[in-house]
């Protein structure tokens, strides 16, 4: 067994559960016990490549996780942060201001569908689910409309993991342990995926727009006058990549205009070109009341997080006496001036490569390559929407989510390959600025460890 705990190389079958130096780091939704048997730990990262503890260069299909569109360590964002954290490091963020913080909003909501006034800044997507749900809350409270405090998930939803993200999210393994101390008032629209109809769909499917009908249902049920806003992805992500049907949005937005219900789109991962577009609203032609955004917003090089919103929901929250704050709600670290300097040299990478097309006009080869693997014995589904892929494996008998990992740590081990799993799904992100030649190579990789697997 090699000495160094860092160093897995050769012997990553072997226990080192006793050894020094991996134990105190408990790891956010990983396997911990099974992980710390033989890390995986990189070391560096550049460009479309990571670099491991054991020396390797790992290609990473996944762009850090959702997040890293143009590449690790792109010169022009390393640049922008080390400055400004040799320039202004902190800088206190309430009643008090800094110049990045204000660029960037001005930045950002100029990209943002018109209408889009303002920005909140967070750290995370997590804290931007909640921050937007609490935004929804106030701007009804202030129209006179206090009644309105009813919440819309949908199933398979991911927002998040605080409270409020957590009520209105619909992964029950991410729900279940934490039962009663969910937010009570929350209900769930149905997911939107059926095999008996969408499975291997390219893109969005046709079935499925009259699941936004079960919406009139829950007002029905609940009386619209108490719902306050419908919060859903508009690719669901975390679940494994749910394009929504034709027609979906588009119904979903025409009842919630319909009932005066504020609807939310949480943009964490579509957002900035991962749907070839800089909102997916912008994509689908379909414009929410609210967005949340996290991930891309800086390439994930500093923890950013934001919540745009329409002017008439700021303007009506902006009331009360001048002298106090119009919404009690912020962070220490919100618009951190070395985050929001991040968050600049990012969207002006996107712009000035033109990124968002670029990442457009890669979908047509990663959707081809992607269902290449459609035809493997082990897989169930492949479903795609612009640079976000997924391939669902049929579970092992009695073993649910074993052969996604054993095909994670296959690309892993085997492939110098970083592709994520949720379970038995396979997901898939590549670069805005991936090379053709590196996504056939990243699909040829998945199948031989799809091959190697039982
Ligand atoms: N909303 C959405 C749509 C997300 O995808 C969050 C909120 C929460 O963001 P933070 O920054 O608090 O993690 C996310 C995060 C996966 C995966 O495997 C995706 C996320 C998190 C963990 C795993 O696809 N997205």
């Amino acid at each position: 067994m090699a000495s160094d705990p860092m160093d897995p190389h050769g012997d990553h079958n072997t226990s080192r559960s006793n050894q020094g130096g991996i134990h105190a780091h408990w790891m956010p939704f990983t396997s911990n016990r099974d992980f710390k048997r033989a890390p995986r730990i990189l070391t560096g990262a550049d460009g479309h490549h990571y670099l491991t503890s054991d020396g390797r260069q790992a290609y990473d299909a996944f762009s850090g996780l959702w997040t890293t569109g143009l590449g690790h360590c792109h010169p022009r964002i390393v640049e922008a942060v080390s400055r400004q954290i040799a320039t202004l490091d902190y800088a206190m963020s309430f009643q008090m201001g800094n110049d990045k913080a204000f660029a960037l909003a001005e930045r950002l909501t100029a990209l943002a569908p018109a209408g889009f006034g303002q920005v909140f800044f967070t750290n995370s997507g997590s804290e931007a689910a909640d921050t937007a749900l609490k935004i929804a809350l106030a701007h009804h409270h202030a129209v006179g409309d206090a009644a309105r405090t009813r919440l819309i998930g949908r199933e398979r939803g991911y927002h998040g993991v605080n409270f409020g993200g957590l009520s209105v999210g619909g992964i029950a393994a991410n729900r279940k342990v934490f039962g009663a101390s969910l937010l009570p008032g929350v209900d769930h629209l149905p997911h939107t995926m059926d095999l008996d109809h969408t499975a291997f769909c390219r893109g969005q499917p046709d079935w499925g727009a009259h699941l936004a009908d079960d919406l009139s249902r829950l007002c029905a049920l609940h009386d619209p006058a108490t719902i306050a806003a419908v919060i859903v992805e508009p690719v669901a992500g975390s679940t494994g990549v749910l394009p929504p049907p034709k027609g979906y949005l588009e119904r979903l937005r025409e009842l919630c205009t319909q009932h005066g219900i504020l609807l939310i789109f949480d943009e964490v991962i579509t957002a900035f070109g991962r749907v070839g577009a800089p909102f997916a609203a912008e994509r689908f032609g379909v414009v929410p009341d609210i967005i949340t955004t996290a991930k891309g917003l800086t390439n994930g090089a500093i923890p950013m997080g934001a919540v745009l919103v329409r002017k008439e929901i700021y303007e009506a929250l902006m009331t009360g006496p001048e002298q106090l704050p119009e919404l009690f709600h912020g962070y220490t670290y919100s618009g951190h001036p070395v985050a929001a300097a991040a968050g600049l040299a990012t969207l002006e990478a996107y712009e000035q490569e033109g990124s968002f097309a670029q990442a457009r006009a890669l979908e047509p080869l990663f959707e081809d390559a992607l269902h290449d693997l459609a035809d493997h014995p082990k897989v169930i589904d492949v479903r795609n929407f612009g640079l976000m892929g997924a391939i669902e494996l049929a579970p092992r008998w009695g073993a649910p989510g074993a052969r996604g990992l054993e095909v994670h740590k296959s690309c892993f081990w085997d492939e110098d390959l970083i592709v994520r799993n949720g379970g038995d799904i396979l997901q898939f992100s590549p670069f805005l600025n991936a090379k053709p030649d590196d996504i056939a190579m990243t699909f040829d990789k998945v199948r031989r460890a799809i091959d190697r697997i039982d």
